[in-house]
């Protein structure tokens, strides 16, 4: 029989620094086919690294943004997300404005997992331009970390410069509206599945027209119907690894020309492309041991504290379970050894 009864969770998903015990879905069931415009409701946990960004002095829940757990006390999100209007930039650089919802579904009522947190440090990307929206992507440092559980997991951000990898079902999620001519946020998180869109076709002239940056992904359906929207910004592209049971955390939702609407879908921040940035800034790498450069967009407050070496640490919950799981198999696996001899 050719199954190896070796299983090792350190080679499972991988060996790079921001994929291991990431990218899990423990309370997914089945795959969804719903949409975010016009769409369908997620299921509790179903994306369990979107974090729902909230003013926290604004009405209701104050959703302004999604974003997602990359650490856990890192949040991956999108710069225009901290401007005021996107012309011109005007920087929101007070963290005392900002929340963080972690393990929410349904905004409105929290559940028992749901986590909040306030946030200690904004960093935008210093090339953001509201103008172009280029290099539109941003990381909150939160006050402190969250716990992991069924419902709270971090995602895996694919490495650079490696070819993406071998991806399936890609799905988009948020809390944005629902409806491609109204504003406001869902209550209850929405997601779609979309189709990754060749870059050139989506910089095409009935397109696009040149207005994609080869860091962004166009993600879709060429028809429309099917699309993120506003509010949905700074939520995740997830796409199912084709070997695994996990996902990548492959774009950031940035914009798009109005919300599904046909030959311009919505436009993402590809995390590939910034993965050195990401890990610099949280203190992963060695650029990061000193300290940022001074054009680097960086709002902490001064008066805090250096901020601690970020955790590289797995979230725990998946790992214990998943040792149990994979030791359940290697017993299995033995047995049927021991019954084909
Ligand atoms: C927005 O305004 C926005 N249709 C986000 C996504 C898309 C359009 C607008 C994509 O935040």
């Amino acid at each position: 029989m050719g199954l190896s009864t070796t299983i090792s969770l350190e080679e499972w998903p991988g060996d790079d620094g921001l994929k291991v015990g990431c990218g899990l879905r423990p309370m997914a069931t089945t795959s969804s086919k719903s949409r975010v415009v016009g769409g369908t409701d997620a299921q509790p946990g179903a994306w369990p690294w979107i974090v729902s960004i909230q003013d926290a002095r604004g009405r209701g829940s104050g959703h302004i943004c999604g974003g997602s757990l990359i650490t856990p006390e890192w949040v991956l999100t999108a710069a225009h997300c901290f401007v005021k209007s996107r012309a011109p930039p005007a920087p929101r650089r007070d963290v005392s404005e900002w929340r963080v919802v972690a393990g929410v579904t349904q905004l409105s009522r929290h559940g028992p997992e749901t986590q909040q947190r306030q946030v200690r440090r904004l960093v935008l990307h210093r090339d953001y331009s509201s103008v172009t929206e280029s290099h539109d992507v941003a990381l909150v440092q939160l006050d402190r970390p969250v716990r992991c559980g069924p419902r709270v997991q971090l995602a895996c951000v694919p490495p650079a410069p490696a070819a993406l990898p071998r991806l399936s079902h890609c799905y988009v999620s948020g809390w944005g509206s629902t409806d491609a001519r109204a504003a406001g946020s869902a209550d209850v998180l929405q997601e779609a599945k979309v189709q990754l869109i060749d870059p050139q076709l989506c910089n095409s002239s009935r397109w696009y027209a040149g207005a994609i940056h080869e860091h962004n992904l166009c993600a879709g359906y060429p028809q429309g119907g099917i699309d993120t929207c506003q509010g949905d910004s700074g939520g995740p592209l997830s796409c199912q690894d084709r070997t695994g049971p996990y996902f990548w955390l492959v774009g950031v939702t940035s914009w798009g020309k109005g919300c599904a609407r046909a030959r311009h879908p919505g436009v993402y921040t590809s995390t590939q492309h910034f993965y050195d940035w990401i890990l610099a800034q949280m203190g992963l790498s060695t650029e990061a041991t000193t300290p940022p450069p001074p054009q680097t967009a960086s709002f902490s407050p001064p008066s805090q504290p250096p901020a601690e070496q970020a955790s590289a640490e797995p979230c725990p919950f998946p790992r214990k379970k998943l040792q149990e799981f994979f030791s359940l198999l290697q017993e299995l696996l033995q047995k049927l050894r021991g019954s084909e001899a």
